[in-house]
């Protein structure tokens, strides 16, 4: 179906963290409309596509975002209207030569994504299908994808003296997304009584998890598994199971990983790693080692790649050229997903498709700037990669994402859980 667009508008608003964002509107002909809200990322990759930002002091500190809004309002409106595209993939390639830069920093990534997000909704509407279908087949069968819930926060997500960045809940046993869900929002009531009981504080980080004074990352596992067997689930596999992503390049600093106060050098970490699968089950560990430390990552696939999904994010980007590299030097055996790291929604695609090619993994992710835009979650749907994380079971910019899941359940008879997409 040839979508034809006649109106794109753009306009500053807030994001879950109290900084400007975008939410773009296109409309096609036939009545076609589709909105779309920009994620922001705080612990970014130094390879990402670059978002941009105004940088005058005298508005929101710099972090304003009217230029992408006039780029989108201005040029890229003046490049698409009036043209009839017959793929997503051919306008999403219109806007990556447009742009012309490799990391989409003339016009900003943030205002591209939006774009790219905004067609994909108005192609899945003129085929009168719903999104997850749209993307449905071009990768794999549709399914309904485990949730990871952040429950802990740390890192540059929480003012806490937690190095790690997120702790996560994955209800791998669950029997559907209905029931997975209701296991981590079960769990999270049970670990904020935990962590009051023990005089701790039951504030939140920015995807919603709590943020307790904590520094060692093992307290937080036992808490974890304490949590999950005092709500009346079994830890582990057959039940909840638990993922981290330590977002190490956060902390990695003079050649040494500085955790809790101590500077642990890439082997340390190694072993630490394992110690913590073999007590805790962790199954998923997204950005173990720095994205920088190549040649650790090779060693830590070598150790631990049969037993648990490594997930590369600050590593890969999103980017298919670099998990192309990757795979030929057997560093991690997934990738994290993000489409604004990438810029559009094809490259996300495409990145997705070289991951299924060679067998790796693809966690489809949101960022810890949100919207109520809840576009991943049909992504992880329509995609069959089997598993997604969107933050705490809590606060409304997380929650829309994992309820779209429960929709779309209700909706269809998709089958749930990580399906061969995973690692
Ligand atoms: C991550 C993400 C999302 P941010 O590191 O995986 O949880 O954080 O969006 O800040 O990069
Ligand atoms: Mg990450």
């Amino acid at each position: 179906m040839v979508i034809t667009v006649r109106e794109l508008h753009a306009v500053e608003v807030l994001d879950s963290r109290a900084r400007p964002t975008l939410a773009v509107t296109l409309a096609a002909d036939g009545g076609l409309r589709a909105r779309a809200g920009v994620p922001a990322g705080a612990s970014t990759g130094s390879r990402e596509a670059v978002e941009r930002r105004d940088g005058d002091p005298a508005r929101y500190a710099g972090q304003g975002v009217l230029g992408a809004v006039a780029a989108v309002n201005g040029e890229i409106f003046d490049a698409l209207a009036g043209r009839a595209f017959a793929s997503l993939a051919e306008l999403d390639a219109l806007l990556v030569e447009l742009d012309g830069t490799v990391d989409k920093s003339r016009l900003g990534a943030n205002a591209v994504v939006g774009v790219s997000m905004a067609a994909a909704r108005a192609f899945a509407a003129s085929r009168g299908v719903p999104l997850w279908s749209y993307f449905g087949g071009s990768l794999g069968t549709p399914r309904l994808p485990v949730p990871h819930f952040n429950v802990v926060n740390g890192g540059v997500h929480a003012p806490n003296e937690l190095e790690f960045q997120e702790f996560m809940l994955a209800p791998l046993g669950a029997p559907s997304a209905t029931e997975a869900v209701r296991a981590g929002a079960e769990v999270y009531a049970v670990l904020r009584k935990l962590l009051l009981a023990r005089g701790l504080s039951a504030g939140l980080g920015d995807e919603g998890g709590f943020a307790p004074e904590i520094a060692r990352p093992e307290e937080v596992l036992e808490l974890l598994v304490e949590a999950i067997t005092a709500a009346g689930y079994r830890a582990g596999r057959e039940g909840v199971a638990i993922a981290m992503d330590p977002a190490s390049s956060e902390f990695y600093r003079d050649g040494g990983y500085h955790v809790a106060g101590e500077s642990l050098s890439t082997d340390d970490m190694i072993d630490r790693y394992e110690e913590m699968v073999d007590r805790f089950g962790v199954w998923l560990l997204e950005d173990g080692l720095a994205e920088s430390d190549w040649e650790g990552w090779e060693r830590l696939t070598a150790r631990l790649g049969e037993r648990v999904e490594l997930v590369g994010d600050d590593i890969f980007c999103t980017n298919p050229a670099i998990i192309t590299d990757a795979i030929s030097r057997k560093v991690a055996n997934a990738s994290l997903i993000k489409v604004n790291q990438i810029g559009t929604v094809s490259e996300t695609l495409d990145a997705m498709r070289v991951c299924r090619q060679a067998g790796y993994g693809q966690f489809v992710s949101h960022r810890s700037g949100e919207t109520d835009d809840d576009f991943i979650a049909d992504l992880a749907v329509g995609t069959g990669c089997g598993h997604m994380k969107s933050g705490a079971p809590a606060r409304g910019e997380r929650v829309a994402k994992y309820n779209r899941l429960i929709e779309i359940e209700d909706a269809t008879d998709l089958p749930y859980g990580l399906g061969d997409a995973a690692s």
